[in-house]
């Protein structure tokens, strides 16, 4: 079985838990796609919900199946909130952010009742910081924070695309750090959102309720 389907089925499985009425946090990046447009299905057959998008591309992608959208001011308080991860271990610790849209997803998840992640197999690790942490920065801010960063040991590297700068929805940057030798990952969290100018971090710590992980031909629940 493909990634492509391990993804796939986690994301059908997650829909199954979004009932009518529901204000739904909509993820972003490849396996959140599957879950949107399973969500786009069901909503022409009747699901009646409102989803508040993490970034502006699943915005995107949720008008174009039919998915009625809201402010997080207007939703306030959402019923549930689907997403992916780059890592996550089995204390249901995760790092977001590969995507860039590391910031608007942990406000969405921390304004969420229930949240769920969805991946595939090849996401579930020992050890969180094989992927390297992604972390949004204030551009002003963003060459000193390399600075001390680098003292600190954590190898950081301003993101590129194309030779420029990265720039976020909310028109910042993405620092990505080499975490892997650090013990304490709420320490160093503690630490990374002390700093002026880091606006967030993308380690998501003790806020999921529910992993489903595509594996092989089936789905395997990791829960609280
Ligand atoms: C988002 O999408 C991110 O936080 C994470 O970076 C990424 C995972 O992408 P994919 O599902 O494409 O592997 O959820």
């Amino acid at each position: 079985m493909g990634l492509e389907q391990e993804k796939k089925m986690a994301a059908i499985k997650s829909v199954a838990l979004v009932k009518n009425g529901m204000l739904v946090g909509l993820g972003s990046g490849s396996t959140a796609a599957f879950m949107i447009l399973k969500l786009g299905e069901e909503v022409a057959k009747g699901l009646s919900i409102k989803g508040v998008p993490s970034s502006d591309a699943t915005a995107k992608l949720a008008r174009e199946v039919g998915i009625p959208l809201i402010s997080l001011e207007e939703a306030m308080k959402l019923d549930i909130n689907i997403d992916g991860a780059d890592e996550f271990d089995s204390s249901m610790q995760l790092i977001k952010g590969g995507g860039g849209a590391l910031l608007r997803e942990k406000i969405v998840a921390y304004n969420s009742k229930y949240n769920v992640i969805i991946a595939d197999s090849t996401k579930e690790v020992r050890r969180l910081g094989k992927f390297k942490l992604p972390i949004e920065t204030i551009p002003f801010a963003t060459k000193n924070i390399i600075g001390e960063l680098t003292e600190m040991g954590l190898k950081p590297k301003l993101r590129l695309v194309k030779g420029s700068p990265y720039k976020t929805d909310e028109e910042n940057l993405i620092v990505d750090l080499d975490i892997f030798e650090w013990d304490d990952i709420p320490n160093l969290n503690e630490m990374l959102i002390r700093i002026p100018g880091i606006v967030e971090t993308g380690l998501f710590l003790d806020s999921t309720d529910l992993i489903l992980v595509g594996k092989g031909d089936s789905v395997i629940k990791i829960e609280k």
